[in-house]
């Protein structure tokens, strides 16, 4: 099953969005695979973000990231990668649609709240940045043969 990263940003947790924020998704009827609160170091942000690097705005998108601690999830199930993307809403919450978790919360591209893996690529190379394969965890749940 397709899984896909997303992580809470440091805004969203001191805002008090970690809850709602992955409510969204359990409702949806995704499988949570692994999830932890962080601090994210310099090196590892600037890892993640790499393809940023030669943007304008890249100092302070590490700085932010690495301000304070992040809630790294690993969300699990069919078209979780897109669909995702879809309910976060587009990177500057001015343009996000009501409803999108950036367009709900966010109000500046600065701090949109939330992380996602753009890609099936990007998820590959995020999960594997911040989990180490014990951390996710596999396991049977019975109401998902009502989502599916
Ligand atoms: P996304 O997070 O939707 O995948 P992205 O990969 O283009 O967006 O950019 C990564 C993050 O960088 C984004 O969530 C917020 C920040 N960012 C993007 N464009 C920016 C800009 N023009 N000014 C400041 N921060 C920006
Ligand atoms: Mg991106």
């Amino acid at each position: 099953m397709e899984k896909t990263f997303l992580m809470v940003k440091p805004d969203g947790v001191q805002r008090n969005l970690i809850g709602d924020i992955t409510s969204r998704f359990e409702k949806k009827g995704y499988k949570l695979a692994g999830a932890k609160l962080m601090t994210i170091k310099e090196a590892l942000a600037e890892e993640h973000y790499g393809e940023h690097s030669d943007k304008p705005f890249f100092g302070e998108l590490v700085g932010f990231i690495t301000s304070g601690p992040v809630f790294a999830m690993v969300w699990e199930g069919e078209n979780v990668i897109a669909t995702a993307r879809q309910m976060m809403g587009a990177t500057n919450p001015k343009d996000a649609a009501a409803g999108t978790i950036r367009g709900d919360y966010g109000v500046t591209v600065g701090k949109n709240v939330i992380h996602g893996s753009d890609s099936s690529e990007s998820a590959d190379r995020e999960i594997k940045l911040f989990f180490d394969k014990a951390e996710l965890i596999t396991y049977e749940k019975d109401n998902l043969a009502w989502v599916y």
